[in-house]
């Protein structure tokens, strides 16, 4: 295999991903055609076994492998995600005694996005490329840490696994790490779809016109997904995922090192009583958005709950408290982060596949965040997903407004 490099990648990348977003109107939804399941992307089929606790991780992948001979090398894909998951949780864990605190290098190290980068966050990229690296699944790989997708070499004398087909995966290796050191939930975020077989990136000269789209063909909506999930590091560590079929639930036995299915199938209540949002900025919101929220705290909204508030601010925790309890997450747009400030292709898109899954909702106001297909690979966007019910009054106040 051809290798990538990020430093060749970077300058090139520059020359052909289009300028930041402009604010609103700033989202291009997928065309029918591109929001339709490919023919690799029928709903996989799930046994009884699936749906029995107790199973572990490593055998549901074997029998949704054996009942979807299209999803054969999933389990291999997982294989390293869920590894990489354990490596994390215990780095993050045992981080207060063996130093692995603060910002990298002391401060300083900024990311493509202008944020300072924890010393885990370089790690958990780190962990989460190697992991990902052995298992010869993957072709291209984008995620916060880096500045723009990468191609995932193979050494030669690795051991892998056949290499038929592959995958692109997207990542946020390290999501609400600036509460990381103050014991805060954190969670791994990741998102997998279909791959080129035919984009390999050559290394050395430039970029031909041909390798130049392949790139390109890594910017797709959530509606490409064909699996998504997260590994939340909190009292226990749970790694959820979606294959197109429900959301599945396991928990990590540190005691045999497996995760084990706690919470088959998902569903997340239709109406609730929480909502969840970073508050200080709701002078900022849009008015349907602040509208809503007020009548929720007031209990006149379209349920009549009054509403209490629960927010983290880390979006996995806070996400995986609305798939179990129910609620609306979100971070809207305001006048300050007209695009909202969550990430489409690594948290946007992979937490809204979930969502929807679970039944719930996810929109940016206007439309499905499924739907939208990033310009770039750090585009951000607004985000308000959860119950049914509830989320409907949002879209049903912005559509009101217009
Ligand atoms: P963090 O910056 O700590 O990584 O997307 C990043 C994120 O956390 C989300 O996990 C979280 O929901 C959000 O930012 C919190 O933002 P605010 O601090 O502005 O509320």
């Amino acid at each position: 295999m051809r290798l990538l490099s990020l430093a060749l990648l970077a300058p090139l990348a520059q020359g052909f991903l289009p300028a930041p977003a402009a604010p609103r109107p700033f989202t291009q939804r997928a065309p029918l055609h591109m929001s339709a399941p490919p023919k690799t992307r029928k709903a996989p089929v799930f046994d009884e076994v699936c749906e029995t606790t107790g199973v572990t991780l490593t055998r549901f992948m074997i029998e949704v492998a054996f009942l979807n001979p299209e999803m054969q090398e999933l389990p291999a894909l997982f294989s390293g995600i869920s590894t990489a998951c354990k490596a994390i949780s215990d780095m993050v864990k045992r981080s207060q005694l063996t130093g692995l605190v603060g910002y990298a290098d002391g401060g300083g190290s900024i990311n493509v996005q202008g944020e300072e980068q924890k010393t885990l966050d370089i790690m958990t990229n780190d962990v989460l490329k190697r992991a990902l690296r052995f298992t010869g699944k993957l072709g291209v790989l984008a995620s916060e840490e880096e500045d723009t997708p990468v191609g995932v070499p193979l050494n030669p004398k690795d051991v892998v696994f056949d290499e038929t087909s592959k995958y692109t995966a997207v990542f946020d290796p390290l999501d609400g790490s600036s509460n990381v050191d103050a014991g805060i939930p954190t969670g791994t975020i990741f998102g997998i779809f279909e791959h080129d077989d035919e984009c390999e990136i050559a290394e050395g000269g430039s970029m031909t016109e041909d390798e130049l789209l392949c790139l390109q063909n890594t910017l797709k909506p959530g509606t490409d997904l064909i699996a998504s999930g997260y590994c939340l590091y909190s009292s226990s560590c749970f790694f959820v995922v979606t294959l197109g079929a429900g959301v599945y639930g396991f928990t990590l036995d540190e005691n045999i090192g497996e995760f084990v299915l706690t919470h088959p199938n998902i569903k997340v209540p239709e109406t609730s009583k929480i909502y969840s949002f970073n508050e200080a900025n709701m002078p900022q919101w849009d008015v349907p958005m602040r509208e809503t929220v007020e009548k929720w705290r007031l209990g006149t909204g379209a349920s009549g709950n009054s509403f209490t508030s629960r927010y983290i601010g880390s979006m996995v925790g806070d996400v995986h408290r609305t798939l179990l309890y129910g609620g609306v997450f979100g971070y809207p747009s305001d006048k300050k982060n007209v695009n909202g400030k969550l990430r489409l292709l690594y948290e946007g898109a992979p937490m809204s596949f979930l969502m929807e899954q679970a039944g719930g909702l996810s929109t940016d106001g206007r439309g499905r965040v499924m739907e939208i297909v990033p310009k770039e690979v750090h585009q951000r966007v607004p985000i308000i997903m959860g119950s049914k019910k509830d989320v409907q009054e949002v879209i049903d106040a912005y559509a009101k407004s217009k």
